[in-house]
């Protein structure tokens, strides 16, 4: 019965009929980021299913410290791009937190002209402790949107700290936005987040414009003095400025950095087979690890082990790793337990 349901859901996810397409992709990305074992082995199946016809689009990550203007952007950066001709998703995830509904739902309000187009699609995402985590969740709602036909995903993360890291695991470029407020620009050197960073944008030029260029040009010193990661920085090839100003909301400075964009996917283009081998292979590595876990805690016995184990690592008598292999031997000695238990699937 679902797997008809599902049959007709990656029809329509593929339809040509852009509202029935729209209304697919919410269903199955729900799917996938649900916390139920059943809706979660559909998800995993359709995403199977589609997978052949994703992975082709352009993807780029915004982070930067909250407030410093992403939605905003976005919301400009995602009218031009339709503009140009292109379809357009927006997933607003926060890696750090699983109590970020507000937050998230907040960024859709900052992009009220691009929620209001045909061609777009956003999708707040408040980040589920449930499986795999918000990376995975994510990336499997990168396929799904790539299924759908959008051929920019554009994935907006809070800055701070370990999320460019993610960001970066999962797209072609990561955008680093920043106030022009003088501070700014050193805590994000100091953090060293350059290395994840394929441009670096200040924005709110209108508001600061002599501070805006000071900032810019502190930062372009502190990334030639630096010269981080062979991926984000290539001398040779370089005719975009990897610092750019903006103003997201008058435009000021926006076609310069789409260009920027432009000329950095086209230098990119041949990288970007390479980079989804390794993300995809990373993906599968963290499944592994996720379901593995996922199915201890919906087997009875396999839980009970584990309560034990997270007892004796507490009390100091078994190290992590050691625990970890006891309780994959058990799993191996206990294969049915891989089978899930009822529908709800109850999850420790
Ligand atoms: N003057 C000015 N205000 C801006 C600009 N960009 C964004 N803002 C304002 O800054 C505030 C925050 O903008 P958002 O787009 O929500 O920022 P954000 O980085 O997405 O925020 P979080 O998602 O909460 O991290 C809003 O009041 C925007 O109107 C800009 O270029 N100039
Ligand atoms: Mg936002």
């Amino acid at each position: 019965m679902s797997a008809m349901r599902d049959n007709h859901l990656a029809q329509d996810l593929t339809s040509k009929d852009i509202l029935l397409r729209r209304r697919a992709l919410s269903k199955a990305i729900t799917l996938v980021e649900s916390s139920r074992i059943d809706h979660r082995q559909r998800g995993d199946e359709l995403l199977d299913e589609l997978f052949p016809k994703a992975g082709s689009s352009f993807r780029i990550g915004i982070t930067g410290p909250p407030g410093s203007g992403k939605s905003t952007l976005v919301d400009a950066m995602g009218l031009m791009l339709i503009e140009q001709g292109h379809q357009v998703a927006v997933l607003c995830v926060d890696p750090s937190s699983n109590l970020s509904d507000g937050c998230v739902l907040a960024d859709k309000t900052r992009m009220h002209r691009l929620a209001c187009s045909d061609n777009a699609y956003i999708r707040p995402s408040a980040g589920s402790a449930g499986y795999g985590g918000v990376a995975q969740q994510t990336r499997a709602a990168i396929r799904l949107c790539e299924a759908a036909a959008y051929d920019f995903v554009v994935v907006e993360t809070v800055g701070v700290g370990q999320n460019e890291c993610a960001v970066a695991a999962m797209t072609d470029m990561v955008l680093l936005l920043q106030g022009p407020t003088p501070g700014d620009d050193l805590q994000v050197i100091k953090k060293g987040i350059y290395e994840h960073v394929d441009l670096v944008v200040v924005n709110k030029v209108d508001l600061a414009r002599a501070a805006a260029l000071k900032a810019q040009r502190r930062i372009a010193s502190a990334l030639r003095l630096t010269r981080y990661g062979a991926r984000h920085v290539s001398p040779h090839l370089q005719p975009t400025p990897r610092v750019c100003t903006v103003s997201a909301v008058t435009g000021d400075g926006l076609s310069t950095l789409m260009n920027s964009i432009t000329l950095y996917q086209q230098e990119e283009a041949r990288n970007i087979a390479g980079r989804r081998m390794i993300q995809d292979k990373t993906w599968l590595e963290e499944s592994i690890g996720s379901q593995a876990l996922s199915k201890i805690k919906a087997d009875e016995y396999l839980r009970t082990m584990f309560n034990a184990l997270v007892d004796l690592v507490h009390a100091g008598r078994r190290a992590p790793p050691a625990a970890a292999r006891q309780l994959l031997a058990l799993v191996s000695e206990h294969p049915e337990s891989f089978a899930p238990r009822g529908q709800n699937g109850a999850t420790a």
